[in-house]
């Protein structure tokens, strides 16, 4: 993973101080690139460990085209739990104690972030117990799993732009025009949040599939190495779908920072020695991608350096 430590280095060294929305301040480039090779490994970061388990879950509950956080909650996996937490948190219904802005104060006020902490496990309990309740504020709006699997037409119809991609690169592999996008114009504002990774085109060569990632927002140390694992991830299993070898993961990036919080972070890392990458198991006996569960999909050989922690920026 040299790519992503150079990466590091190179906002560290030439990176602009930046505000952002979140009040964080960052250090920030615009446009990089990155280049992942996976017949070398899987590109999941070895100099800190990262929780393959929440990438794969994520991932599968794209593929299906959800975009309800109960099934993420299932399966105990809570990374999109703050925007549906503020859904319920925000409306009439919700009569605990007030919650306004409560990400941020719970990183700077222990006594809040209790009580945030107790409010938040009583969501997860009524999201996982009560189905009314999840469908009231549980739906994250049309965010990626919706606009992958049926995006809206102005005819009142749905687009399956997964689907589609799959036959045509079985179909016509040399065509140039493998895209699946999930930056809908009409929708972005109803979305808990505008998406991040915006569009990816897939290219077939030599029985190879690679894929390209334009990600239009990069949180380099908590986001992007979830988003290298997740894209490498979905470029095994749709080659695997349609009988090809994996080729390159291309990352591209837009906004492109390191939050001025995660900075000594990046620093302990840097200073860590790359690890070989590890392997990715697929279970032979499910033939579809949109069969896969949790349990289909595990990693061998992954022996990370330990786990970095940084607050998240919300
Ligand atoms: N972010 C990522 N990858 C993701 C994701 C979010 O890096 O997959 F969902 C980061 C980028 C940015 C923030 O720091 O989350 C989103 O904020 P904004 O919408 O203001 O770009």
């Amino acid at each position: 993973m040299k790519q992503y430590l150079d990466l590091c280095e190179h906002i560290l060294h030439n990176g602009t101080r930046k505000e952002d929305r979140t009040g964080t301040g960052t250090l920030s480039v615009f446009g990089y690139q990155m280049r992942y090779n996976l017949q070398e490994g899987f590109p999941l970061m070895t100099t800190k460990k990262t929780a393959f388990r929440l990438i794969v879950s994520e991932l599968l509950w794209f593929i299906k085209g959800d975009t309800n956080v109960q099934a993420l909650i299932a399966e105990n996996n809570h990374i999109w739990d703050e925007w549906a937490f503020a859904q319920w948190a925000e409306s009439p219904e919700y009569e605990g104690p007030d919650m306004t802005d409560f990400g941020r104060r719970a990183q700077k006020d222990p006594e809040f972030a209790a009580i945030y902490k107790e409010q938040m496990a009583v969501f997860q309990e009524k999201i996982l117990s009560d189905d009314l309740f999840a469908e009231k504020y549980g739906d994250l709006g049309p965010v990626y799993g919706k606009q992958w699997r049926s995006w809206a037409t102005t005819t009142g119809g749905t687009i399956d732009q997964l689907r589609n991609v799959i036959e045509a690169i079985k179909n016509n592999p040399d065509s140039r025009r493998h895209l699946v996008t999930a930056w809908n114009p009409e929708f972005v504002d109803d979305m808990a949040l505008p998406p991040c990774h915006t569009m990816f085109q897939f290219y077939v060569a030599d029985g190879k599939l690679s894929c390209q990632l334009y990600q239009r927002s990069a949180d380099v140390f908590l986001g992007v190495p979830f988003n290298i694992a997740s894209y490498a991830l979905l470029t095994h299993l749709i080659a695997r779908e349609c009988g090809l070898e994996v080729g390159d993961f291309v990352h591209t990036t837009g906004d492109t920072h390191l939050y001025t919080n995660h900075l000594d972070q990046v620093k302990e890392q840097l200073a860590r020695e790359p690890k070989k990458l590890p392997t990715l198991k697929i279970n032979e006996g499910v033939e579809s991608i949109f069969d896969l569960t949790l349990g289909d999909i595990s990693i061998e050989g992954y022996d990370p350096h330990p786990r970095i922690s940084a607050p998240v920026a919300v």
